[in-house]
Formats: C-alpha cells, structure tokens, sequence
C-alpha cells in the first residue's frame, strides 16, 4: 500500500500523579502521535519519546526534526507492504530508535488493517491476556511509599516496581519488603549508579527481589558485567539495549539475566521481537517495558507482552493509573489476576477519539508527498 500522508502531532496529557524517577520529575507526559493514511485506512503510531532527554537523547523535538525532515521524506509515496521492511529504509539515519519505532508502529497498525488480522497474530503472541505489574515512582518518604504501594495493591496489580536513586534506595526498599513479605518485588534505578556507589545496594541482595532494573550507565555494560557477579539478584537492563546485538553482547559478557523489552527503545517492534527470539530459547526472561504510553502505545505493549517468552509482568498498568482522559475509546482496565487483555481487533485494535486528541495537542504538522 502507498503511503499518502503522515500527520504528526505533539499530544502533551496530565498525568494523575507526578512521576518521578533518578532522571526527574514530571506531572505531565509528551509524546508524538503518528497518524499515517494509505489505501483508504488510517494507521496510528506512539513516538515514546519524551519533552527531557532523561531517559534517552531523543525527545519529542528531536523526534520531529527526524522524521519530518529525514524520515518521511524517503518513505511518502512509496510502497509499503512489510512493516519488518522500515528498519532497513531508515538505517540511513543513525540512531533514533525511538523516532523509528513510532512510525513502525502505525505501519503494523495499517497492515493489520488492510490484512483484518490483530497486532497480537501478526506478532505470533499467543496470551489473550497478559500479567502486569505497577511502576511507582520516588515518593517523599518511605512511609509515603508503602501506603502508595498498598493501594495499588488494593487496585489488584500482584507485581510492583519502586523507582530508586542514591540516598532513596535500601531503606526505602525495606520498608515495602517489611510491609509486603511475599509480593512480587524489584527496583529501577534508572542508571543512577556507579559500579562503586553500587555498593550501597548490596543489602538489597537479600530482599528476594525478581530483579534490578538498570543500576549503572546505558553505556556501561562492562560494568554491569562485574556489579552482577557480585550480586545474586539478576540485573535486568533496559537503557543499555538499544539492539539485538546489545542483547547479545550483554547476556554473552554476564552483565544482565534478564531483560527490559521496550519497542520504542529498540527501534521498532520487529526489533523486539527478534531480542525476544533471542533469549526465549536460551531460558533468559524478558518483559514489557512501559513509557507512560497512551493507549495507542499501551495496546502495542499488549500485543508485544503477548508473545510467550514474556515470562515476568509487564510495565503496562491500567489507564486509569496514568490518565483521567485518554486519547483513544479504549480504556484498559486491571482484571481480578492483574492481567489486562490484549486487544483483539485489527492492527493495534484501538480507535482515535479525535476530540481528546485535539485538545492535548500542542502542535501538528502533516506532509504529503
Ligand atoms: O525506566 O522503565 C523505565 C517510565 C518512563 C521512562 C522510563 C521508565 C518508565 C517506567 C514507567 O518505569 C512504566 C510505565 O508504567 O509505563
Ligand atoms: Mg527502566
């Protein structure tokens, strides 16, 4: 199918709660939402990216400028039949997994369109519904956090991740283990160690977490390499695999056994695939990542975290934790076993409220051929 035209807006929604993790603090979520017509359909896409380069270089501006000025150029007018054919046209730009993965997106959401097959059997995922778990953010105290952490379990999730940095860590960890002895417990620390300051996690090795999620920089596996030797609990890295061969490299060195999928941060969701291709028959865990998605985002994740090697809960919570207003029809709600289902109309299965789109969109711009 010929691409026609590609609107990309800039949606800027309040978040219920301020989130804040080691790279800061935010009451809102940015993102870019691709909205891509070819042959009579219209497909959607979320761009992760967000306002700061906290977690990533890449944000919403940086994620504009490429596609607008490099990526659409190449790709408008032209025949598009296999969304798996979108990384090798855009291996010309270096990087920008995320700026990539948003348009990917749109295109298996067009696909499964026009072939009236879900996201989740284009995929090969095979779970109706999938295990999630809740990610909460640095709280004021550690008091503060179990009683938010209670309450989400309250809500149902049976898997909680608690955001840590130095001086917010072990006693706050503690104090969740204390409070909950056996619920599903691990840490992010979104990069905010050294491998010596690392050190100071150490009593966090006897809390019978599931893991720890990114303790030092995106670019040092290395040195996760030797913090895991000296830790029981596995390492889990999700900054620090921006490829497949990262995948490898690092399960291959010892520096994670286990690993954070995010589509966005791999460049695509075909590359997802392929990193879960790789681990699932080398017995290595994998899970769903989670961006603060709007639903676009979030049914993605769904039909991603669907596939059978995703063995541990996703980071895709209800949106109802996120956001009072969203961006499409479809809310996604906790069920009674903290799962959530997996979409199962065509392509992401999720239809546009236009009228909610339009008022969280601070800027748009639409290019034709
Ligand atoms: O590190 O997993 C992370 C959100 C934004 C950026 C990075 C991360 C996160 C989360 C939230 O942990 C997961 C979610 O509920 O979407
Ligand atoms: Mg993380």
């Amino acid at each position: 199918m010929k691409i026609e035209r590609v609107t990309i807006y800039h949606v800027s929604m309040p978040l219920r709660s301020p989130f804040e993790t080691s790279f800061g603090r935010s009451q809102r979520r940015d993102c870019l939402l691709l909205e891509v017509n070819a042959a009579g359909l219209i497909g959607y896409g979320e761009c992760v990216a967000d306002r700061d380069p906290g977690y990533s270089y890449e944000t919403v501006a940086t994620a504009w400028h490429i596609l607008k000025d490099f990526i659409l150029p190449v790709i408008l007018g032209k025949e598009m039949q296999e969304p798996r054919d979108l990384a090798s046209r855009v291996d010309f730009v270096r990087g920008h997994p995320m700026a990539k993965a948003g348009l990917e997106m749109a295109l298996w959401d067009l696909h499964g369109k026009a072939e009236d097959r879900s996201l989740r059997e284009l995929l090969g995922g095979v779970h109706p519904r999938v295990e999630v778990g809740v990610s909460v953010g640095i709280q004021e105290s550690p008091e503060k956090l179990v009683q938010v952490v209670g309450e989400y379990l309250d809500q149902g999730y049976r898997r909680v991740k608690i955001k840590i940095k130095p001086g917010h860590d072990v006693v706050e960890t503690q104090a969740v283990r204390r409070a909950f002895p056996t619920l599903r417990l691990q840490v992010d620390a979104n990069a905010a160690y050294t491998l010596e300051s690392a050190v100071a996690l150490h009593p966090l090795d006897s809390l019978n977490l599931l893991l720890i999620e990114q303790p030092l920089d995106e670019d040092d596996l290395w040195d996760h390499s030797r913090m895991q030797a000296q830790f029981t609990t596995p390492i889990c890295l999700d900054e620090s695999i921006l490829s497949v061969r990262h995948a490898r490299q690092a399960l291959e060195m010892g520096a994670c056994r286990i690993i954070n999928i995010k589509a966005g941060r791999v460049g695509g969701l075909s590359q997802a695939v392929a990193i879960h291709d790789l681990c699932q028959p080398v017995g290595v865990p994998v899970w769903c990542g989670g961006m603060l998605e709007t639903g676009v985002g979030r049914a993605s994740n769904l039909a991603l975290a669907s596939l059978p090697g995703f063995t541990l809960p996703g980071d895709i919570s209800a949106t109802e934790r996120y956001y009072t207003e969203d961006i499409t029809r479809e809310r996604f709600s906790l069920n009674e076993d903290s799962t959530i289902d997996v979409p199962t109309a065509p392509g992401l299965g999720v239809t546009m409220d236009t009228e909610a789109l339009g008022r969280v969109t601070i800027a748009r711009v639409t290019v034709e051929e």
